[in-house]
């Protein structure tokens, strides 16, 4: 087989981070940038050949639209490229899935796109990124990994992006998917997928390009009170996703306002602060006019609700169904 032509789109994170020690904790991410990237990748004897293009080279804590658009840009381009086989973006891992399932609801199903990070700085002792690219590597080369929705490639899995999330702080194993966990597994020479690609050819669910309305993420405590849930929207937002506990739920105090906020028109979804599980509606849902959030986290949520907002969606029975598809 011949060698794919990749694109490489570096944003920065610890992939691309330095220590200065191999045994400091703390490190700089961004440090590294793509072409000294691609040099150091080049020792590796990888079938396949770089385009590098630097996005940003930042934390991916200060990862947003701004970044996102840029992304989108370039991955378009690189999809309508016929010399082009594959897209990998590096990434920082703390908002890696939100990154992913944006791209994952605005881009066509034609070709690999895969994110990929690290958890360890490059000059750490037992740094993950080389082997993390590696893997990407052999999965954006794979023809068989187009149609199964942008995909992360995290410790020696392959995740759809509509399914992970970092389920930890530290260690090489930080990622999980929900409700699939991986589907399927790679190494630098091998890779195997679980089942067959499910979207191939699917066009782009939504449009991007233009400003996402702004939706707020409102995490539920014991003891929270309406007015502190008040205090979280204001007059621009235009949506609200709870992160609720348990199966979504709230204090009654809260529901009732968040009610109120359903009235004055702010689509209002429910997820779950808990980390895995399915958040479904219930009677009350019909009552108070929410959404569930089935299996989306708030994050992905917010994510998916913005997308619908900025397409002119605000029915509550429509939104549920787009959440009910996902
Ligand atoms: N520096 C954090 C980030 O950019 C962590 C990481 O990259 O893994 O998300």
């Amino acid at each position: 087989m011949s060698a794919s032509h990749l694109k490489i789109l570096a944003t920065g994170g610890t992939i691309a981070g330095i220590a200065g020690s191999a045994i400091r904790h703390d490190y700089r991410p961004g440090q590294i940038d793509i072409e000294d990237y691609l040099e150091k990748v080049g020792g590796l004897g990888l079938e396949a050949e770089f385009s590098g293009t630097q996005i940003a080279n930042i934390g991916s804590e200060d990862i947003g639209p701004d970044v996102w658009i840029r992304l989108h840009e370039e991955i378009a381009s690189a999809l309508d490229d016929a010399d082009c086989h594959g897209i990998i973006v590096t990434h920082g891992t703390d908002t890696l899935e939100e990154t992913a399932f944006l791209l994952d609801l605005t881009l066509p199903m034609t070709k690999p796109v895969v994110l990929v990070g690290a958890m360890r700085p490059a000059d750490a002792v037992g740094y993950d990124g080389l082997r993390n690219f590696a893997n990407a590597v052999r999965v954006a080369s794979d023809p068989e990994a187009a149609g199964r929705g942008v995909l992360v490639v995290m410790g020696d899995r392959v995740f759809a992006a509509r399914d992970v999330r970092k389920v930890r702080t530290r260690g090489t194993d930080a990622f999980r998917g929900f409700p699939r966990d991986s589907i399927g597994l790679v190494t630098p020479s091998a890779l195997d997928w679980f089942g067959a690609p499910w979207r191939s050819g699917e066009a782009a669910c939504f449009d991007f390009g233009t400003a996402l309305p702004e939706v707020v993420i409102l995490y539920v405590f014991a003891g929270m009170t309406p007015e502190i849930a008040t205090r979280q929207v204001s007059g621009q937002t235009r949506g609200v996703v709870v992160a609720g506990v348990g199966e979504g739920n709230v204090p009654d105090p809260v529901r009732q306002e968040l009610v109120r906020m359903r009235q004055d028109g702010l689509p209002v979804i429910r997820s779950s602060r808990t980390d895995e599980g399915l958040v479904d509606r219930e009677p009350e849902d019909d009552t108070n006019g929410f959404v569930a959030a089935r299996t989306l986290n708030p994050q992905k949520s917010r994510i998916l609700l913005q997308l619908l907002l900025a397409a002119g969606e605000t029915d509550a029975g429509r939104i549920q169904a787009e959440f009910d598809r996902r």
